[in-house]
């Protein structure tokens, strides 16, 4: 596809070349800065840490930020070698400066740092922001100004005559027959909305809620059902719940794979792409993942019957129906090139191709479980205690199954030798993960291996630290919990790029992600909320705006960069989930 200019790219150039010009002088510099922390801030109590970058340099100074004071002298650490880079850096630690305020790192042969605050509370804005980039991603409804402010815009894709392709055709439904689908949200920089997606990331947001209930009755966001007594987590999660529910064939069950374009949208405004629109072949992992999600919520909503009267029973509905479609179906997997080989249009959007559907066996099962209590679910689910814990994915969803064993284990008493196993499993993940943290150049567990550099690591790194949460709730121990507040610092700039990875926040910010309505509304700051995918090495959008290939480094913040700065609901999911909970375990302190 030939390379166009958005209307902002154009707006820009319009500024002239004097802006141009200076935006390029200051990301030459940042690329230089030497120094790196977390550009939002610190709890009073929590661990502060910096990166200085850089072999010479052995001293630091806290200084404050109005009144430029030094507040703290301190020592650099020892030098440590970057795996990736074999760059050089220290560690700047001022734990010890607990007093709220603004503040930035110096040394004084290398300039300053960000400044960043010390002080309670410090990641609400951040938590609420995350929840709220699901608000601007939702499909068929208008944002207006009163919640979207100047990013409010028109109703995209009503998604109330959508198609029936080929590969999903049915004896009730044919081929081009008509199904209404609105509402949900879309999955990323495009516009196309995949159920193997929001599977875990209704996952993560529900168990967000059933994890910290409390704090999520005053996770307040601002969208349209604020104040309709219901927590925003959950109105927010039933946007996609009612889209969902329409993926399913009611006359057997299963659960279309995805609903989509044929070909990705160019870069225009929701409301100004108009293609027609399908649902796709039926597949295990859609349709499981689709169980899953509809088992934890009728668990849930069944807590707001009058609120929404009916709607947990539709849920049980659907769960049950969809886990009877997978038994006589459970292993037909989506595979893009063979569907296009048989059946048009072809169809080149995302492909959610997953190759494997045990885990989502795994997952479903013990939501279904803890929905009935009936441990019939949990015939022939292998829970593979014994081999490492994968970390959640979109593909790999087995664990999302753990957290809720575990969740539920004493109210289902559960077989304890399984929960214990299921517990251990867990632990000895978030043990691996701390070996030789001493070492890492950043201090985080994210980027031990270049393998956490995948297509969206950001949300490696935010799932590292849901899990890190889980064992701190597990031991009570506070490695854990401190581990998993370093992974918050690395995504909000304690990094190798320097970037702070969610749009809206930081210093060095992230401002030309690859997300449509961001390149084509004309407004200059990107949609707020919104998580970077971060570095990816493999560079698979071939961008030429890449200044490094060292797998932590190997990001653009550059809006042809969907292999290191899309944005997507699986990515953002984490990051709610992660900022959240450490809120909310830091006010019960
Ligand atoms: O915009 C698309 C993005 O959402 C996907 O993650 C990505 C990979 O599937 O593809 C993007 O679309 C590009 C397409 O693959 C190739 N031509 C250019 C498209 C827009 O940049
Ligand atoms: O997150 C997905 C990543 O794991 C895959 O490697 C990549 C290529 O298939 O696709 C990513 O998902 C994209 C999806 O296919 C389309 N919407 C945008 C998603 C994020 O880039």
């Amino acid at each position: 596809m030939p390379f166009s200019l958005s209307r902002k790219q154009i707006t820009i150039a319009f500024i002239g070349s004097l802006f141009v010009g200076f935006s390029h002088l200051i990301s030459a510099q940042n690329a230089a800065e030497p120094i790196r922390v977390n550009q939002v801030g610190f709890y009073p109590n929590g661990q502060k840490i910096a990166i200085v970058l850089g072999e010479k340099q052995t001293a630091f100074e806290l200084k404050d930020a109005s009144s430029g004071k030094t507040v703290l002298k301190g020592k650099l650490s020892e030098p440590r070698i970057n795996q990736h880079s074999g760059k050089t850096s220290r560690i700047a630690d001022f734990s010890s400066v607990r007093k709220a305020g603004k503040y930035f790192v110096e040394v004084p042969a290398l300039g300053k740092s960000a400044a960043f605050e010390i002080k309670e509370k410090v990641f609400k804005d951040v938590a609420a922001a995350s929840l709220k980039g699901f608000y601007y991603q939702r499909v068929s409804i208008d944002l207006p100004e009163k919640f979207a402010g100047k990013w409010a815009r028109p109703a995209g894709h009503p998604d109330d005559k959508v198609l029936i392709h080929a590969s999903a055709a049915s004896e009730s439904r044919p081929e081009n027959s008509v199904i209404s689908s609105p509402r949900g949200w879309y999955d990323a920089g495009d516009y196309n909305k995949y159920i193997v997606n929001s599977g875990i990331t209704m996952g993560t947001m529900l168990s967000l809620y059933e994890d910290y209930p409390s704090f999520c009755e005053n996770f307040i966001t601002n969208i349209p059902e604020s104040n309709n007594g219901v927590p925003d987590v959950l109105d927010e999660a039933l946007w996609n719940l009612r889209w969902m529910l329409t993926m399913q064939d009611p006359a057997d069950g299963g659960v279309y794979h995805k609903l989509t374009n044929p070909r990705f949208d160019g870069m225009i405004m929701p409301h100004a792409a108009k293609n027609p629109r399908y649902v796709v072949q039926k597949g295990t992992a859609a349709t499981l993942d689709f169980v899953a999600v509809m088992a934890q919520s009728a668990r849930i909503f069944k807590n707001f019957e009058n609120k929404f009267p009916g709607l947990a029973d539709s849920c049980v509905t659907a769960a049950v129906k969809g886990w009877e479609w997978a038994k006589k179906n459970p292993v037909v997997l989506y595979s893009q090139d063979e569907m296009n080989k048989k059946f048009d249009p072809d169809v080149v959007t995302g492909a959610y191709g997953d190759r494997d559907a045990k885990d989502e066996w795994v997952w479903a099962g013990a939501e279904m479980y803890a929905l009935t209590k009936k441990a019939d679910y949990l015939k022939d689910i292998n829970f593979s205690a014994d081999q490492p814990m994968p970390l959640p994915t979109w593909s790999q969803v087995k664990t999302l199954g753990y957290y809720t064993m575990i969740r539920f284990a004493e109210e289902l008493k559960t077989d304890p030798s399984l929960t214990n196993s299921l517990k251990k499993n867990i632990i000895s993940f978030a043990d691996n993960l701390l070996i030789d943290l001493e070492k890492q150049p950043y201090h985080t567990v994210m980027g031990k291996t270049a393998k956490d550099y995948s297509w969206g690591s950001s949300s490696v790194a935010a799932n590292q630290g849901i899990a890190l949460l889980y064992a701190f709730k597990l031991t009570k121990n506070p490695k854990y919990a401190q581990a998993a507040q370093g992974n918050l610092d690395y995504l909000l700039g304690r990094n190798a790029t320097g970037y702070c990875f969610l749009t809206g926040f930081g210093s060095k910010r992230v401002m030309h992600p690859h997300h449509r309505p961001s390149v084509a509304d004309g407004i200059v700051d990107p949609v707020p909320g919104l998580l970077s995918g971060g570095p990816n090495p493999a560079q698979q959008d071939k961008c030429t705006t890449y200044t490094s290939k060292f797998a932590d480094e190997s990001f653009t913040d550059d809006d042809c960069s969907y292999a290191s700065n899309e944005i997507a609901i699986n990515w953002n999911a984490p990051m709610v989930y992660l900022s959240a909970a450490l809120e909310a375990l830091s006010e019960m302190k």
